[in-house]
């Protein structure tokens, strides 16, 4: 008998069908950040520094300067990842041809290479309106008091809608355009009310015209840097406005206090709002944005999703980027956690836990849940990526590293 159907078996024995969890797994689809390729630089003319309260760090040589760069750095990353995914952009990906465009002018035509792209490796496309790294971004942006400033940001969230929904229309599935802002303040506000009521205001505008191949998804957070003692677009605030409007929430696992688990978020939220984007990330002290490791949250976060069959309404989305590693290995690794962690929640025998817990024997739940952590689901794991036509096992580091000799290193 082979290792696989030794695994097969033993999760036989407790209910559970790993044929059907390897299938299921390969229709996951993860929204992958490009970002991750090249510290979120962007290919901007004239482009401003990182700014937003987000940082990277590290100095490792290699990365993505152009936008054919970044798309070779992609396809390598994807030749190691079974399934079908998602490409997720940020507006500062435009290709404007060498002339600077203003962010309130950009168009579909800039990101047609992208599209172009994303048919030739059948990806779907998620879009951000960039709304950091720019000089009008130095304060506030929708909840700016300067109406120009406000407007000028306004437009430019109006105009990645139109974007999103061309990528949508273009590619046959829907896109998911996700508002982050980094608006806040470093020092105690006398006012935290108005700024609040300016964002309103501006998503309103915003969001005021339908479309039809694009969801649009607002995402809170907690602190930045810089922005220490208050954050106008707070979780309250964004869930409170997602429920009102109806837009997607987005949970990054980095936005919150450390000992809050978004992993408790979703079905807390779930019901109210149309759909949940999570922003799959690793927060060391802070929302540092580290690689996504296998560690106990990505591993609740997932069985959350696969124990309630939330795929229609979660969309998984990744947001981290470490510039202190090989970036390639750094999305290889982060992105096969998540699968991995999916793959755990998908090999759990569902019912007898809810059982054990209905039935009161609470004994039998954590016996179980301890149990599993043994159980052989790295077989299966290996089985998924053969089954996908990717090689299981260490090998693909040997190729980075390769690929990091070749091209890389040749930048
Ligand atoms: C920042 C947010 C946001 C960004 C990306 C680049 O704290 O998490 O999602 O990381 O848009
Ligand atoms: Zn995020």
């Amino acid at each position: 008998m082979s290792m696989y159907e030794i695994a097969k078996q033993r999760y036989a024995e407790l209910g559970v069908d790993t044929e059907q969890a390897i299938e299921k797994l390969g229709k996951i689809p993860i929204s992958i950040h490009c970002w991750q390729g090249d510290d979120i630089d962007g290919f901007e003319v004239n482009a401003s520094a990182l700014s937003g309260g987000i940082a990277t760090t590290g100095n490792y040589p290699g990365k993505a300067q152009t936008p054919e760069q970044l798309r070779a750095d992609i396809k390598k990353m994807l030749s190691f990842i079974a399934g079908k995914h998602r490409l997720s952009l940020h507006a500062i990906y435009a290709e404007t041809d060498g002339k600077a465009v203003e962010r309130n002018a950009l168009r579909p035509e800039h990101f047609e290479n992208w599209v172009a792209f994303a048919k030739e490796e059948g990806l779907g496309l998620d879009f951000n309106p960039t709304l950091f790294s720019h000089p009008k971004a130095d304060g506030l942006t929708l909840s700016s008091l300067d109406d120009g400033i406000r407007n000028y940001w306004v437009e430019h969230c109006i105009a990645c809608r139109e974007i999103a929904d061309y990528m949508g229309r273009e590619l046959k599935t829907t896109a998911v355009t996700n508002v982050w802002i980094p608006d806040g303040m470093k020092d105690i506000p006398a006012d935290r009310y108005i700024y609040r009521r300016k964002l309103e205001d501006s998503l309103d505008k915003i969001f005021e015209k339908k479309t039809e191949h694009n969801l649009d998804a607002v995402e809170s957070k907690v602190f930045g840097i810089g922005a220490e003692s208050y954050t106008v677009g707070s979780h309250e605030f964004y869930m409170g406005y997602a429920v009102k409007h109806q837009t997607l929430l987005t949970l990054d696992t980095g936005h919150y206090h450390p000992t809050e688990y978004v992993s408790d978020k979703i079905t807390g939220v779930i019901d109210f709002v149309p759909g949940i984007l999570l922003h799959t990330s690793r927060p060391v002290r802070w929302d540092s944005d580290h690689v996504v490791i296998l560690d106990e949250e990505l591993q609740r976060l997932m069985a959350e999703l696969c124990r309630h069959d939330l795929f229609d309404k979660v969309h998984i989305g990744l947001d981290f980027f470490d510039a202190s590693i090989n970036r390639v290995a750094a999305w290889v690794i982060g992105i096969r956690n998540t699968q991995k962690a999916l793959l755990m929640g998908l090999l759990e025998p569902v019912n007898a836990l809810f059982e054990a817990e209905y039935s009161g024997d609470y004994t039998k739940r954590l016996a179980l849940m301890e149990e599993l952590k043994a159980m052989p689901w790295g077989v299966v794991w290996d089985e998924f990526l053969e089954r996908n036509g990717v090689a299981s096992g260490f090998g693909w580091l040997d190729e980075v590293k390769q690929y990091e000799k070749d091209v890389l290193s040749k930048r």
